[in-house]
């Protein structure tokens, strides 16, 4: 497995130009912390700000559209977010799923779209409660990823970053025991031996996302199989995700 822990922050739909103090702020600590990789996904209007904004560490957008360029009002495409300074897209989330309907296949769409623009993809996966209470949750999320990620990836090891994000979990103060954690991602790691073979599944980083806090990150981030957090209400303050990021350190 990569050895570095990934932490990226999802500010999801949070943030004006005062929160670049707080990128900065970010950015700064994280420069003594090189035994992490660290991440910001900002929304779009302020994508290029921190990026001009920080030095150290990654910075990648919340979605692309499949297509390259045309008729889309409202829409980015993937070449417009890596003009803008995104070296990543976040794709497949779950709240993306629901309030806007996105299907397996349009994210595997905005996946191939994403590559071919030279940016890695963090693709998330993720359970309903109903879904886990019956037992099923681990045929489910291997489904659903092996629905939503492109079948051929170059380089996958430097291309792609999974992200299990319970859905019951997101936002919530709850989290699945380690235990869980721990059985799904070998279930995710199984998977991608299959699709993408050993050599370049063992080293691609399986997050966890889901309530990940200060408080609890040590012990989600020391389970086996864990290469990092996709960390969302956590990320919005330097202290909160700071705290986060020493405790991968
Ligand atoms: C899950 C997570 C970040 P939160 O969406 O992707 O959000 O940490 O707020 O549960």
């Amino acid at each position: 497995m990569a050895e570095r822990p990934y932490i990226v922050g999802n500010w999801k739909m949070n943030g004006t130009r005062s929160m670049l103090a707080e990128a900065r702020a970010i950015d700064r600590s994280s420069q003594r912390l090189m035994k992490v990789e660290v991440a910001l996904a900002p929304p779009f209007t302020l994508l290029h700000a921190v990026h001009r904004e920080v030095e150290q560490i990654g910075v990648g957008a919340q979605d692309c559209h499949p297509g390259a360029d045309g008729a889309h009002t409202g829409d980015i495409s993937a070449s417009m977010v890596s003009d803008a300074g995104a070296k990543f897209v976040i794709l497949g989330h779950s709240e993306r799923r629901q309030d806007h309907g996105e299907t397996n296949t349009l994210i595997r769409e905005k996946a191939e779209a994403a590559l071919s623009a030279g940016m890695r993809v963090i693709m998330c996966c993720g359970e309903t409660e109903a879904v886990r209470d019956e037992g099923k949750a681990e045929s489910f999320v291997s489904r659903q990823l092996k629905a939503s990620l492109p079948e051929r990836i170059e380089s996958v090891t430097d291309s792609l970053t999974i992200a299990y994000e319970p859905i019951w979990a997101i936002g919530t103060g709850r989290t699945p025991t380690v235990e869980d954690i721990e059985a799904m991602h070998r279930t995710i790691r199984t998977l991608l031996v299959d699709l993408f073979g050993a050599e370049e599944a063992e080293e691609v980083r399986i997050l966890y996302g889901g309530s990940v806090n200060a408080e609890n990150a040590k012990e989600l981030l020391s389970a086996d199989e864990v290469g990092g957090a996709l960390v969302g209400g956590a990320s919005l303050t330097a202290e909160s995700f700071l705290g986060i990021v020493i405790a991968a350190a």
